[in-house]
């Protein structure tokens, strides 16, 4: 049985939900919280964070590593390329997303939302008016050249996509709104995984998380 550790508002176990129903796999999810710990949580994820995902006698942390065991470890319904060259790209896209993306993006969420609701401190809006004016704006002229006018990145919707757009979802929550103007591609893309019929579902139920 696989059990999945982590509350589906975090981008990076958003990504893993995504992974496991793509690949059309039966699990049980504990709605874990960061940042709690919980000496229990510690024994299986021994840096705190989430997701952490269980399979029989095995115990992984990180959904990176989650998500590339998942594609070793259960063939059918793949969720990267498997041209080595185009799965790489793949690769590049999610340690992109996972790294400075989830850092600036996420950083709003972070910021206005975890900070002054979980974890009883201040936002600091002048970092987050930072992220938005400095940080943000390269990564997503960036970005704007690698996603496509129509569909996704790589035809069918891969761990590249859910990647790239996860840490968008979780600013949204906190009252960012891209410049649809300056990004078009981008935004019309963030809409369109979205509304992707795996992803959707997920999208509802997190936000009933939320209370929205
Ligand atoms: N590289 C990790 C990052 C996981 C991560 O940072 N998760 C956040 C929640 S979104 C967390 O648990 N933070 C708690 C902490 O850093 O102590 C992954 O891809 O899973």
């Amino acid at each position: 049985m696989i059990v999945l550790h982590g509350n589906s508002v975090s981008p990076y176990v958003r990504k893993v939900l995504v992974a496991l129903a793509l690949k059309k796999l039966s699990f049980e999810q504990i709605q874990q919280m960061p940042y709690s710990g919980d000496p229990n949580f510690l024994k299986i994820s021994p840096l705190g964070k989430i997701p952490a995902l269980q399979d029989g006698d095995l115990n992984i942390c990180d959904s990176t590593v989650i998500c590339e065991y998942l594609e070793d470890a259960y063939q059918d319904h793949p969720i990267y390329p498997t041209d080595p060259q185009t799965k790489a790209k793949a690769r590049w896209i999610e340690e992109l997303a996972g790294s400075k993306v989830t850092e600036f993006a996420s950083g709003i969420f972070f910021q206005r939302f975890m900070r002054p609701m979980f974890l009883n401190q201040e936002t600091d809006e002048d970092l987050v008016q930072k992220i938005i004016e400095k940080h943000l704006p390269p990564i997503l002229d960036y970005i704007e050249t690698i996603v496509p006018k129509e569909g996704f990145i790589f035809g069918d919707l891969t761990i590249a996509d859910i990647s790239i757009i996860s840490p968008f979802i979780n600013a949204g929550y906190a009252n960012y709104q891209m410049d649809a103007a300056r990004w078009p591609l981008f935004s019309a893309f963030i809409n369109r995984v979205k509304a992707h019929p795996i992803v959707a579902p997920l999208l509802v139920a997190e936000a009933a998380i939320l209370g929205l």
